[in-house]
């Protein structure tokens, strides 16, 4: 028996995990997969301002965020012609750090195991009986007075809740995107292609690699296939960079551009936090930082009801999760829109729209305050 049961160790479980220990809350992380997997899961890359601060109040700045550089520009190059957005200055100094998902779980894992902290790798939970707040893995089970269903959108926790109980919404953005990793000099600046030939972005991975994401034409073929010298003249041309600087391509894949958002997020005593509850496209790198706030609503109010006997911030968990979600994956799908709609050729009216949201940016400083802060990531509840 413990006080939370926390199912996966994500972003999402690990965060709960490390907070629930600095509150002195005895909890059990149950992981499927094992230690080397976990640390090597290579996805999102930023840590926006709201979960850097969700890790400040906790005293775990130094051990999650030392020496991670901050967010500053974001370069968008329109058919070519480039447009520097100073983030930080349009949000008060507020900037999201550069920290790879993974660098992140890794450190948050130690931390966690340094505290003397209980983390079960290789133990998938096969079945959580709901009434009895008990999980069965294969050779156990584990009761626990609350159990927090942190274990990604393909986990059991969402599945363990009887369908009735629970509204679905998703989304199929009719976009494909086409990832490759290159050792290929990073860009100066985070930088995003809008061209009426696709979107595209590069991104850098330390001093010597760049990640590159390419729009595809769903239904065209999979663009793993493409050669790659198709792949860089596409990135030449939607970069706006006839010199751009190639490499060898060391990964390939393949990003769904999907929502889906369940309501509502808690049931009895299970409390569904990150993918297993919602997803959002990549726009706006807001998946992890989703993750992370859920985390930090959810081991506040698990504090307030195991120490002190209060629950009525567990019960309002999930409105407080979800405004926040609804916002995100507005501001997503607001950002989709702007960045890709300049290739939507059959559409010439949701063209002249996205030129309108993007010229917005650079001529209303209202509008550029307003992106900078979602950029940033807010503190709203
Ligand atoms: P995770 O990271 O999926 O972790 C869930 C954990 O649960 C375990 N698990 C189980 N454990 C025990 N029993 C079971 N039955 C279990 N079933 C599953 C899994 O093994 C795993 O360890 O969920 P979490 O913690 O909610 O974190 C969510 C984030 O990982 C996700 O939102 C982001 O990675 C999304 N995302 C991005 N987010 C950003 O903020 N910025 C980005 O730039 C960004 N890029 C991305 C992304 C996600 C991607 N993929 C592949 C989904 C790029 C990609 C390619």
């Amino acid at each position: 028996m413990t006080d939370v049961a926390i199912i996966g160790a994500g972003p999402a479980g690990l965060t709960l995990a490390n907070l629930l220990q600095r509150n002195g809350i005895s909890c059990v992380v149950l992981e499927a997969r094992d230690r080397s997997y976990v640390e090597e899961r290579q996805r999102a890359g930023i840590l926006d301002h709201y979960g850097s601060e969700i890790f400040a109040a906790a005293g775990l700045a130094e051990a999650v965020i030392a020496g991670a550089p901050r967010e500053q520009f974001l370069e968008l190059r329109y058919e070519g012609e480039p447009h520097l957005f100073d983030g930080p200055a349009h949000a008060g100094g507020r900037s999201g750090v550069l920290v790879p998902q993974q660098l992140l779980v890794r450190r948050l894992l130690t931390t966690f195991l340094a505290g003397g902290g209980d983390l079960r790798f290789a133990t998938p939970v096969d079945r959580i009986n709901i009434k009895e707040n008990r999980m069965v893995y294969a050779g156990g089970e584990l009761t626990a007075s609350y159990i927090a269903g942190c274990d990604g959108f393909h986990g059991v926790s969402r599945r363990s809740i009887p369908a009735a109980a629970l509204t679905t919404y998703s989304f199929d953005h009719g976009i494909g995107w086409y990832t490759v990793l290159a050792d290929a000099p990073p860009p100066r600046h985070a930088l995003m292609g809008i061209s009426e030939h696709g979107f595209a972005a590069q991104f850098g991975r330390g001093p010597k690699a760049s990640r590159f994401y390419l729009q595809y034409d769903l239904g065209a073929g999979d663009p793993r296939e493409w050669p790659d010298d198709h792949t860089w003249d596409q990135l030449r041309l939607r970069l706006g960079d006839p010199a751009l600087p190639t490499g060898p391509i060391t990964d390939r894949e393949i990003v769904e551009m999907r929502s889906f958002v369940t309501e509502p997020m808690a049931y009895a005593n299970l409390f569904l936090a990150g993918d297993a509850a919602h997803i959002i496209t990549p726009m706006g790198a807001k998946g992890m930082n989703l993750a992370l706030a859920d985390a930090g609503v959810l081991a506040t109010a698990l504090t307030a009801a195991l120490h002190d006997g209060d629950d009525a911030a567990l019960r309002s968990y999930s409105d407080t999760c979800l405004r926040r979600t609804w916002d995100y994956q507005e501001f997503s799908r607001w950002f989709t829109e702007m960045v890709h709609d300049a290739a939507a050729a059959e559409d010439p009216f949701r063209r002249r729209l996205a030129k309108a949201r993007f010229d917005r940016l650079w001529t209303n400083p209202k509008a550029a305050d307003w992106f900078a802060d979602m950029m940033a990531g807010t503190a709203l509840i």
